[in-house]
């Protein structure tokens, strides 16, 4: 039998960067592949959501107060089973646990590093069969090593993530990974079982075609932001506009296409909520990373996102992630250096940005 050497699975690709970095201890090899060991099982019951009573809701809130459907648990209880099992956590953070979870055993409590995730994000699109994902990311301990992990491992600035990633269940499932050394994609090979390496060294574009926003949250956002939304409809030389919008209402989904194809996802602070809605620890901080480690950029409008101190677990924080040139366009808006006249705007046709 021909054993095609061409394509690396996720332990093999992790296993050479131990070779490539001797120096490594194997820790954080070892956590992706915990990851990846549950995303498979996660995937699983994701691909049968319709067929079983696993569907639906599961009737308790979470700590955002949303309903709690049975697969956002599964997965969950997935994540917690392998890091806790394996040997390269201490402790996690889960948007579906109200506080941390410190594993505190003594091989536990000797690892170096602590994990947060959403483990089923836009979970509320599972009954439609609209893809959904997991998100993570991971940090350094700061608190003593061989003590049970601490508060202050998770309320870290995303600078300092030693890696994160995601997966997408969509029309295939794909993990996404980065640390320092770059973003590789593993697309899962259903007749062996593994992640394959299918996207080395992703490259976000530096501009795309797609914004990502609400539109229904328009008018609730702040007026420099809706300047910058009316410019993306606007014919524009320059930048290529108008843009195409394409928002699917599931982060992991609208994100993984802009970062693939280039494009800016936005989801801004509104009158209702001025921090808007997405969690920094386990939704922005991740993505801020991986996006950025390709070459993109993303900001809460005012600061870069990875500098942010958080606070407390599920802070939230307002959003914006992309192309490199994309996001300059929008910080020209949000800075007031550039600006849209909106008034008397006629729709018949989009018209020239001056
Ligand atoms: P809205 C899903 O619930 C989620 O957390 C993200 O995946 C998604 O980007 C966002 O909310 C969609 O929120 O308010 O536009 O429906």
């Amino acid at each position: 039998m021909v054993i095609n050497r061409k394509v690396q699975t996720l332990d093999e690709f992790t296993l050479q960067q131990l070779r490539d970095f001797p120096k490594a201890t194997g820790e954080l090899s070892n956590l992706l592949r915990d990851i990846g060991l549950a995303a498979k099982r996660i995937n699983v019951e994701v691909n049968k959501a319709g067929l079983v009573d696993i569907l639906g809701d599961h009737g308790s809130m979470n700590v955002q107060g949303e309903e709690v459907k049975k697969l956002d648990i599964f997965a969950n209880n997935q994540l917690v089973g392998v890091l806790r099992h394996g040997v390269s956590c201490a402790g996690i953070g889960s948007e579906e646990l109200d506080d941390i979870l410190v594993f505190d055993d003594e091989i536990s409590n000797k690892s170096k590093y602590v994990c947060l995730f959403d483990p089923l994000d836009g979970s509320s699109n599972i009954d439609v069969n609209v893809s959904i994902g997991t998100i993570f990311s991971v940090f350094r301990r700061v608190s003593e090593l061989g003590k049970p992990a601490t508060a202050e491992d998770f309320l870290q600035p995303g600078n300092k993530q030693v890696a994160a990633g995601y997966v997408i269940y969509g029309s295939s499932t794909m993990l996404v990974y980065a640390t320092r050394r770059g973003v590789n994609g593993f697309t899962l090979d259903q007749s062996i079982g593994e992640f394959t390496l299918s996207h080395p060294d992703i490259k976000c574009p530096e501009s795309g075609k797609f914004y990502s926003v609400n539109h229904g949250n328009f008018f609730q956002m702040d007026q420099k932001v809706k300047e910058y939304i009316t410019n993306c409809q606007k014919k524009n030389k320059t930048n290529g506009g108008p843009y195409t919008q394409r928002y699917i209402g599931s982060m992991v989904a609208d994100v993984h296409r802009n970062l693939i194809k280039g494009g800016i996802f936005m989801y801004p602070g509104t009158v209702d909520k001025p921090k808007g809605k997405l969690r920094l620890l386990y939704e922005c901080n991740p993505f801020a990373f991986i996006v950025e480690k390709a070459g993109g950029k993303s900001s809460n409008g005012i600061v870069n996102i990875l500098d942010i101190q958080p606070k407390e677990l599920h802070e939230r924080a307002p959003f914006f992630i992309g192309s490199m040139k994309m996001m300059e366009e929008l910080e020209d808006f949000l800075s007031g250096k550039r600006s849209v006249e909106m008034k008397n705007i006629v729709y018949s046709e989009a018209p020239e940005s001056e």
